[in-house]
């Protein structure tokens, strides 16, 4: 029996609810228990302005990189199993949040489909998504094509700041 070949996934992390860097940072972990599935690349941990409706408090985001044999559909139902543990409530699209896990990319691989959008749809622009994506990957290049050097000059770093105390996310460049 052939192995099954091991993908290179980023997967985003964000909250802005009930001590957001405790859930960021339980998740990692998380992630890191997924079957089949081991966390190669964790991102410095970031505030960020919110993006959507209302008045919502700030974001603590980041990314991690995971080397995983299973297939997309699989790893989301295992993220989205992550956030119904720390009391996600799906009301308002792009609303306030204890948990919200995307799967940014998935190896080279792209998929549009009812449950599914990889690359996701709206990372080209988010600079919450696009630096924390850098501290691990900095060359990357995207599925379409897109460098991410160059995205990075064009999304700018405002209302990005570094988000935590915690020595073991703060070691990457500054931004
Ligand atoms: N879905 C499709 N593609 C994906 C993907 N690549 N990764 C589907 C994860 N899920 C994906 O998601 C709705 C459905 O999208 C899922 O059931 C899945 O099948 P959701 O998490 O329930 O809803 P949502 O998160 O409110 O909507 P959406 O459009 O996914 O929002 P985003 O893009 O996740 O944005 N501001 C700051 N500063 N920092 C943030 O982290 N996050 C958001 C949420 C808004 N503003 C923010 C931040
Ligand atoms: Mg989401």
């Amino acid at each position: 029996m052939t192995k099954p070949v091991s993908v290179t996934v980023y997967i985003s992390l964000g909250s802005n609810l009930e001590q957001p860097e405790q859930h960021v940072l339980t998740a990692v972990e998380e992630i890191a228990d997924i079957p089949c599935t081991q966390l190669t690349g964790v991102s410095k941990i970031y505030r960020s302005a919110p993006v959507g409706p209302g008045d919502q408090e700030d974001y603590i985001n980041a990314v991690a990189e995971v080397g995983t044999t299973l297939e997309p559909l699989a790893l989301l139902d295992a993220l989205q199993a992550i956030e119904l543990k720390h009391g996600r409530e799906r009301k308002v699209r792009w609303g306030a949040r204890t948990l919200d896990l995307d799967l940014l990319l998935y190896g080279e691989t792209t998929i549009d489909s009812e449950r599914l959008t990889v690359p996701h749809r709206e990372m080209h622009w988010r600079n919450f998504v696009l630096f924390p994506l850098a501290d691990i990957n900095p060359d990357l290049i995207l599925p379409t094509g897109q460098k991410l050097q160059k995205l990075l000059l064009e999304v700018g770093n405002e209302g990005l700041s570094i988000g935590t105390t915690d020595d073991r996310f703060c070691t990457g460049k500054a931004i």
